[in-house]
């Protein structure tokens, strides 16, 4: 099959309140949603980059500039029989795996609806239903920060993590221990801390989190490997891991206990098979991380959330956690047991809303 079309869509989308990490703090997404043509079927891809480089290099800027100027030139028209030949085609091109990954995870989508299969089949998953947990932003008080977590529990997830950053760490996780005792806890840094502050991150091993996220910079391995030496709770890695070899580093230098694996990061679908590979054949548990997704990149997640060894909850929740209207039907729900029921139909297995996705969209382009 060859593509014949890519079209390049910008959409804004408020979220329904403010997320804050220990990089920024979000109110507003712009998000860029890819749509691939070939012989009359088309699929769905979504940039999950952030509007900034603050989480990656990336940007919603950037991805337009490489998946328009480098990457349609490298895959319109040229012929290739299966979605995870695509890596290979964009392969000169260093880094920008969220623009790399919107693309090839179109091309997935695709080939799921014109092989019937719902696109978890189609990658190789098997889970009929999904464990949920949530991220939630660093508010501004501790009382506030309880009262999120204590509503997430109440919907039903499975798991909470909280964003923590210097000043906002070990006291915000203690009282939320104290507050809920049996929840299953944990904390993401996006890279916030250095080595000089183990012995304070030393403190955490008293509140039995499932785990730490990223504390150390974020294209470092080898000192998470140094800190995870003087911690008992689990690091995650999330930023540094971007390839499968990545991960092989990772878990032979003993710098994480669990992966989050999110299909932007490490440049779609072919590459998180990977990721996911090399974690299971070394007992690492993985999950599925989240970048505010729209409704088309959630569903992605969700399908890559079914594969064998995404055995804990991931960031996958509710669209109306963040949308007041999401662009698929029918949206993202999780059920009171914190579960997402994976779609049954080809595909995607939700239906885009073009009419609402028409109302959100700044610009639009059609590249040949
Ligand atoms: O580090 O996991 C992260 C959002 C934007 C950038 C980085 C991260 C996040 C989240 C949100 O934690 C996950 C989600 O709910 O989509
Ligand atoms: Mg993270």
């Amino acid at each position: 099959m060859k593509l014949e079309a890519i079209t390049l869509r910008e959409i804004r989308m408020p979220l329904v309140s403010p997320f804050e990490t220990s990089f920024g703090r979000t109110t507003e997404r712009r998000i860029l949603l890819v749509q691939v043509h070939a012989g009359g079927a088309e699929g769905w891809g979504e940039v999950t980059c952030g509007e900034t480089p603050f989480y990656s290099h990336e940007t919603t800027d950037t991805a337009r500039h490489i998946i328009a100027d480098f990457i349609a030139p490298m895959v319109l028209g040229k012929p290739f029989e299966h979605a995870a030949e695509l890596r290979a085609m964009m392969r000169l091109i260093r880094g920008h795996a969220m623009a790399r990954a919107a693309v090839e995870d179109a091309v997935w989508e695709m080939q799921a609806r014109l092989a019937g299969q719902p696109l978890a089949r189609f990658i190789g998953g098997s889970r009929a239903e999904i464990a949920c947990g949530v991220s939630i932003g660093i508010k501004s008080t501790i009382a506030e920060q309880i009262a999120a977590v204590g509503k997430e529990l109440a919907a039903g997830y499975q798991r909470i993590k909280v964003k923590i950053k210097p000043g906002w760490d070990v006291e915000v996780l203690r009282a939320l221990r104290r507050e809920f005792p049996r929840a299953r806890l944990m904390g993401d840094a996006n890279s916030a801390y250095t080595l000089a502050d183990a012995a304070h991150l030393r403190q955490l091993d008293a509140l039995d989190l499932m785990m730490l996220e990223q504390p150390l910079w974020h294209d470092d391995i080898y000192f998470h490997a140094e800190l995870q030496r003087q911690l008992r709770t689990p690091i995650c890695l999330d930023e540094s891991i971007e390839t499968a070899r990545d991960a092989e580093q990772a878990i032979a230098l003993g710098a994480c206990k669990i992966i989050n694996v999110k299909l932007g990061r490490v440049g779609g679908f072919s590459s998180a098979r990977e990721v996911h590979d090399v974690a299971q054949r070394n007992g690492i548990p993985v999950w599925c991380g989240g970048m505010l997704e729209s409704g088309i990149g959630r569903a992605h997640n969700i399908a890559m959330s079914t594969l064998p060894n995404f055995t804990l909850p991931g960031d996958v929740s509710a669209s109306r956690r963040y949308w007041q209207e999401d662009i698929i039907e029918p949206e993202v729900e999780v059920s009171a047991q914190g579960t997402i029921t994976v779609p049954t139909a080809p595909g995607l297995g939700y239906t885009p809303r073009l009419d609402l996705m028409r109302r959100l969209t700044a610009w639009e382009k059609t590249l040949r």
